[in-house]
């Protein structure tokens, strides 16, 4: 091995330059003497993973010797972004590696810009697993991620004339150097069948028999935490023909499409469904669903096992996080393998079951819970339905015992859905089998308990509870923003924050000091010219740093409300086209950034993004409008775009409909970079108003309780002049493709406005004009920014995830020696 000393790979810069120069030669296969950045870059992650394999070993190695508690958090998707950056700063090594690079006349920055984004999840709920995953392992918490190995990510976003058009994301086209291949660790998983009754030791048992029988592959990505050795693993499954050859279907002749066939095994972890709204109740996306969950509990048992004779101490060893109801499936699995191959009787498989057990919701929209057709499951995973059918009955009875015949009740909380078509509801599954059940926010979960699973409130309250979301300062402070991070730890004068997020409200003690206010208005200053140069080589808009950068980055929605914004837009550039010169000279120069995806057959969020695009070309071309306005789409938004963009943000927006975004942590990343809030008062925003002060914010709009009375209004609501105004402008094709924009409009009058677009319009214009005036003042705006920075500890991951480890899943820190 490259570099090695007493076991321990060296990290200072002359030996990280002989292990780059060796991977350069014998891993890349170039000549060390020639190579160019990217083959610098596969080089030097290469011998950045060799550090990381050396610390997963170790911890691994502890973790099995000291057999603590472990939590395996089971999640659908992981947006995890680059490797390169967080990887090098969590190890300590990031200036020994920039030094090793320079002498060989290569820049750490360019080289990490190489890489491209793992985008193995759709928006929220997928990199909120991701910053998780880094405070388990910052935090020493004995805890693995299990998910899937998708060949392609989330689709590429092209637009074309203004209109988006999605591009198959083959992300591994250039390789991975920061997975682990473990061709070794495989588990067979079955599909389809009959289930048959037999005697076996005694034991009268189901067997279940296949019809198809797929290998799932292990890929580890080591995540190692920040200031500890502790490296802790993402575990991705890929589907691979399994090895068992059934003759006959080889006997036909037809070897060609035999091996065709069986190759076909490889489609299930091939690509990631872009929903993110509703369930679709598609066979392949149910097929993932088992696939990932029957290999991760496989393996959690095998590896339980290991060192148990029998189950009795199962769930004082192991926690099961279901991220959503995505994995739900891993409830029945549980059971059938207790009970069918381990032999364990159902009433202690159940026993055990009910322990081990904890979901997060991410949703209060009721079109987002998981249904699946019984039709599909019995076809798919006989067995699976015959378990959650015997659980539904007992379930069942013992909600006749405690409420009586209660019809309506007793079908509303069942777990199965009679209907036309008859399904299985995964969010009643796993409210009957998990011990708790969290929300993302406190509003949330107070929608949880009095709406959405009122019933189930009713039945268990201690089951309930909520975890306020979290992001990884490491992820969006030391990675992203290095020179905010640097003023920071001088400031604070330590860096300990990066651990210990307490401590950064040690910053309100500074900030009347006009030194660090100057200081801080440059780092920010610094950032916009960055954010303004990547704008200019990516779509050819000029914007200036002065303007007030305002930014509205997520996936495109209608409760999220990006159509409001734009409407905000065309009222200012109507405004501005009003005034006379002297009144222009009040403007405070603006350029509102939007990025975001819809969703492939999303018709609404769609037009949204073309509608940005025709607005956008008016307003930037209009030379009336000079530097006062500008709007930019920034295409393919994503996690990479994100740690460029939130740095150099002003003010950002996060406009939900009250009572729709169960949290939004894109609020949490800007809020600790120093952007201002615009914002409703929902989902996590409420918990950081409480933070921060809503003097340092600007709120508008109707509140969660007002929602329900306002759309039973209807038509009765008022409306201001210059919505209609507004909507108006785009109706007479002001901007072009009136007849595409007309269902739009149609969506926001007459007896539309679902999401009160009209009602909240004057408000939000009111938010947006002090948000102006508190521009004007440079000073109050700095000091602002510093506050919210410094009010911003509450929401970092490892908050929560210490949360999470004390209250729910039970599990303590375990922490590799040096
Ligand atoms: C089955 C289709 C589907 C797929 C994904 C439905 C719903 C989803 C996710 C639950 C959507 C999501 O990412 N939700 C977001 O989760 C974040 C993390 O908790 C929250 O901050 C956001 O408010 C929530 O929209």
């Amino acid at each position: 091995m490259f570099g090695l000393m007493d076991g321990f790979l060296k990290n200072d810069p002359v030996s990280l330059q002989k292990d780059i120069l060796d991977h350069v030669e014998y891993t890349v296969g170039r000549s060390r003497f020639s190579f160019d950045d990217f083959e610098a870059y596969q080089a030097l992650s290469h011998s950045v993973r060799d550090r990381l394999i050396e610390r997963w070993h170790d911890t691994q190695q502890y973790f099995k010797r000291k057999d603590p508690k472990r939590l395996y958090y089971l999640s659908l998707e992981f947006l995890m972004g680059r490797s390169l950056s967080n990887s090098v700063i969590n190890l300590g090594i990031k200036d020994q590696c920039a030094d090793a690079l320079n002498q060989l006349g290569f820049e750490f920055e360019v080289l990490a810009e190489q890489e491209g984004d793992a985008a193995l999840g759709n928006g929220g709920l997928a990199r909120l697993a991701a910053c998780q995953m880094d405070s388990l392992a910052t935090m020493d918490f004995p805890a693995w991620g299990y998910g899937l190995r998708y060949q392609y990510g989330l689709f590429r976003q092209v637009i074309l004339d203004g209109f988006q058009h999605e591009q198959p994301d083959y992300w591994l086209n250039f390789g991975n150097p920061w997975e682990i291949e473990h061709l070794r660790i495989s588990y067979a998983v079955k599909f389809y069948g009959t289930v048959e009754e037999k005697q076996l030791d005694g034991h009268h048992c189901k067997v279940w028999v296949p019809g198809e029988t797929v290998e799932a592959v292990a890929y580890d990505n080591p995540i190692p935490g920040y200031g500890t050795r502790n490296t802790t693993n993402l575990r991705l499954w890929a589907a691979k023909p399994n090895g068992h050859y059934d003759l006959e279907s080889f006997d036909t002749g037809d070897y060609i499409n035999a091996v065709i066939n069986r190759q076909r095994a490889e489609t299930i972890s091939s690509i990631l469904y872009p929903d993110d709204r509703s369930y679709q109740g598609k066979e392949l996306r149910l097929k993932q669903q088992y696939f990932f969950v029957s290999a991760s509990v496989q393996d959690i048992i095998r590896r339980f096992k290991d060192s148990h004779r029998n189950f009795d101490q199962f769930p004082e060893k192991v926690a099961l996080q279901l991220n959503d109801t995505h994995p739900s499936l891993a409830i029945p699995e549980v059971m059938r393998i207790l009970v069918d191959e381990e032999l364990v009787n159902w009433h202690n498989a159940w026993d055990i079951v009910r322990k081990i057990f904890s979901f997060t919701v991410h949703t209060v929209v009721p079109g987002g819970l998981e249904k699946i057709p019984v039709d599909l499951l019995s076809s798919l995973l006989p067995r699976h339905l015959q378990i959650i059918y015997d659980i539904n009955f007992s379930f069942v009875e013992e909600l006749k015992k405690r409420f009586g015949l209660d019809y309506d009740r007793l079908s509303r909380m069942s777990i199965v859905e009679e209907g036309a078509v008859k399904s299985i509801r995964m969010a009643n599954l796993s409210l009957v089998c998990c011990h708790a059940i969290d929300g993302v926010s406190r509003i949330h979960s107070d929608i949880l308990k009095t709406r959405v699973f009122k019933d189930f409130f009713e039945l268990w309250p201690q089951k309930f509870q909520y975890k306020t979301n979290g992001v990884s300062q490491r992820r969006w402070i030391v990675v992203s923003n290095p020179g905010l991070c640097a003023l920071i730890s001088k400031w604070l004068g330590t860096d300990a924050w990066i651990r210990d997020i307490d401590l950064i409200m040690g910053l309100r003690d500074h900030v009347e000091d006009a030194e660090l206010q100057q200081q801080w208005k440059m780092v920010r200053r610094v950032n916009k010219i960055r954010l303004a140069e990547y704008i200019e080589a990516m779509i050819g808009v000029k914007i200036s740093p002065d303007a007030m950068f305002d930014v509205q980055i997520k996936r495109i929605h209608e409760y999220k409300r990006q159509l409001l914004n734009i409407l905000g837009i065309i009222h200012r550039y109507d405004c501005i086209k009003n005034m006379n010169k002297s009144d222009r000279r009040n403007v405070v120069p603006r350029v509102c950034i939007i990025g975001g995806k819809a969703a492939p057959g999303y018709e609404i969020a769609k037009k949204i993004i073309k509608l940005c695009h025709a607005v956008g070309e008016t307003i930037n071309n209009d030379p009336d409008i000079g530097g006062l306005l500008k709007l930019v789409f920034i295409p393919d938004y994503n996690v990479s775009v994100a740690e460029l963009v939130i740095p150099g943000s002003d003010l950002s927006q996060h406009i939900s409909t009250a009572g729709h975004e169960a949290s939004g942590t894109g609020n949490m990343k800007l809020l600790m970079n120093g952007c201002l809030l615009l914002a409703t008062v929902d989902g996590s925003t409420i918990e950081i108003i409480e933070e921060i002060g809503k003097e340092n914010m600007f709120l508008f709009g109707a509140k969660a309780h007002e929602v329900a009375t306002l759309r039973a209004k209807g038509q009765a609501r008022k409306v201001p002049l210059q919505f209609s105004r507004v909507v108006r402008k785009i109706r007479d094709g002001y901007f072009g493709s009136e007849v595409y924009f007309k269902s739009l409009c149609d969506s926001l009058e007459g007896s539309g406005d679902f999401y009160l677009l009209g009602n909240d319009f004057a408000s939000y214009l009111e938010a947006q004009a002090e948000a102006d005036k508190a521009f004007v003042d440079q000073e109050r705006w700095t000091k602002m920014s510093i506050l919210c920075t410094a009010g911003s500890g509450r929401f970092s991951s490892d908050r929560t995830v210490g949360e999470y480890a004390e209250k729910t899943w039970r599990i303590e820190p375990c922490r590799c020696p040096f």
